[in-house]
């Protein structure tokens, strides 16, 4: 090869080798995004946590908590993407101007629904607050009919009314005690007076003579004078519309008096620590629930109660933790936390929940809700009666109704636990076949007065 020949051959390989050096390498692999945040989507919870019935708003407020909690162990996903569901809790001390200023707190945190509130004399003047926001609540336990016939398209309760509440207490006073005449008193809250003009209106339909109208308030402790009163009247029966704090100094102070009358009361004193407050003076009360009683609760949410909070739930707590539960799975079928999305489903929910299956009227009231008439025995509050679809049920007819039906042909199915779970997660608890009726008065024996 002559020297210009191999000089070219040479360039050519140095031209190749360089081409190689300056080959480019690979685009490194776009750095790992991240996943977003999870939406955080908020549920209200508004109950008294102070004062003298925070033991019931704690019960409130722990049966939402409970719902959530197990909500996001689900890992859940709204629009594709994950959310996480967090409870802003409010205490509106059992206070109508209180529960105002909590209610335009959660409106103002963006809440997407509200759980609450307790009391009829909070949650009905909220609810004018959060029908102004188009932000959907449920109440758990608030009974006074005027909360449902506002008109207001997002509020619905599970429990029944008071219009059925009082109606099944008075019948079944009327009928298993048979008093000629009744003393009524009430706290003059929303609640415990209207609940008192509906028993009032029922035993006098039933031809029984109702002393005037005694009052006191949501706060009083000393009804000496109240019963000193009344005891002069010597009722048969005195029926007190308030909620426990107050029902108790009640019944201790009226036994300290010697009366002898039988004391009843409606859901807001049918809990067990009317032993705690009256003592041995609580024994034998008539109470009733506008719902099942907590017993009767689904046996997974009693025992996801106790394992979580190490007390059982008292009262209300099956029913908010329904509330809060019918937000979510509404939320999860219009796949979105958006009110305005997510209320038509919320308004035809189908759901089976620790207190049974939940359908809503078209007032937001809770279809075919059961009533419960209880008394107090050995210190605890006792079902005697449920009375469903018209019909009065023991506890254990009740349990065999809410049981799963046994699998067809198959080995018998395994006995129901000794709590009355069973309606929870069942798919279409079947409403009894009886015919729709007038609550009938539940025969039971009548307790000592
Ligand atoms: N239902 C009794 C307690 C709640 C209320 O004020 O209605």
């Amino acid at each position: 090869m002559n020297v210009p020949m191999k000089a070219l051959s040479l360039s050519v390989i140095a031209a190749i080798a360089m081409m190689g050096c300056g080959k480019e390498e690979p685009p490194p692999p776009p750095p790992v995004q991240a996943p977003p945040p999870p939406l955080a989507v908020k549920i209200g919870s508004v109950a008294p946590l102070t004062g003298g019935i925070a033991h019931l708003g704690k019960d409130n407020e722990n049966g939402a908590r409970l719902a959530i909690d197990e909500a996001n162990a689900a890992k859940p996903k709204l629009g594709g993407r994950d959310v996480k569901f967090e409870l802003v809790s409010e205490d509106d001390q059992a206070d109508p101007k209180v529960g105002n200023t909590v209610a335009q707190k959660l409106v103002d945190a963006k809440v997407a629904g509200i759980v609450g509130h307790l009391n009829s004399g909070t949650t009905i003047p909220a609810s004018a607050i959060y029908n102004g926001a188009k932000l959907p609540m449920i109440s758990g336990s608030a009974t006074n009919p005027a909360l449902t016939e506002q008109g207001f398209i997002g509020v619905f309760r599970v429990v029944g009314r008071d219009d059925q509440q009082g109606p099944a207490v008075a019948n079944y006073l009327a009928t298993n005690n048979k008093p000629k005449t009744v003393a009524v008193i009430d706290d003059a809250t929303a609640y415990g007076e209207g609940l008192a003009n509906e028993v009032e209106k029922t035993l006098k339909a039933a031809g029984i003579k109702v002393l005037p109208r005694e009052k006191g308030t949501d706060k009083t402790v000393d009804w000496k004078a109240v019963l000193t009163k009344v005891k002069g009247k010597k009722p048969d029966a005195v029926f007190y519309g308030g909620m426990d704090a107050t029902a108790g100094p009640l019944l201790k102070q009226a036994r300290e008096l010697k009366m002898t009358s039988v004391f009843s009361f409606g859901d807001g004193a049918c809990t067990d620590k009317m032993a705690e407050l009256a003592g041995a003076a609580a024994e034998g009360l008539i109470c009733s629930q506008a719902g099942i009683p907590v017993q009767a609760a689904g046996k997974k949410f009693l025992d996801a109660y106790k394992a979580k909070f190490k007390v059982d739930p008292i009262l209300y707590s099956p029913f908010t933790y329904d509330a809060a539960n019918l937000l979510i799975a509404a939320m999860k079928k219009a796949d979105s936390p958006d009110p305005a999305k997510y209320l038509p489903a919320l308004a035809a929910s189908d759901y089976n929940g620790a207190s049974g299956n939940i359908k809503f009227d078209e007032k937001g009231d809770r279809k075919d809700a059961e009533m419960t008439i209880f008394t107090l025995k050995d210190g605890k509050i006792t079902p005697l009666a449920i009375i469903k679809g018209g019909k009065s049920l023991t506890l254990d007819e009740y349990a065999a109704l809410s049981a799963p039906a046994p699998a067809p042909a198959a080995a018998p199915a395994p006995a129901q636990p000794a709590a009355m779970g069973g309606m929870q997660g069942m798919a279409g608890m079947a409403a009894p076949a009886a015919p729709a009726a007038p609550a009938a008065a539940p025969a039971a024996p009548a307790p000592a007065k």
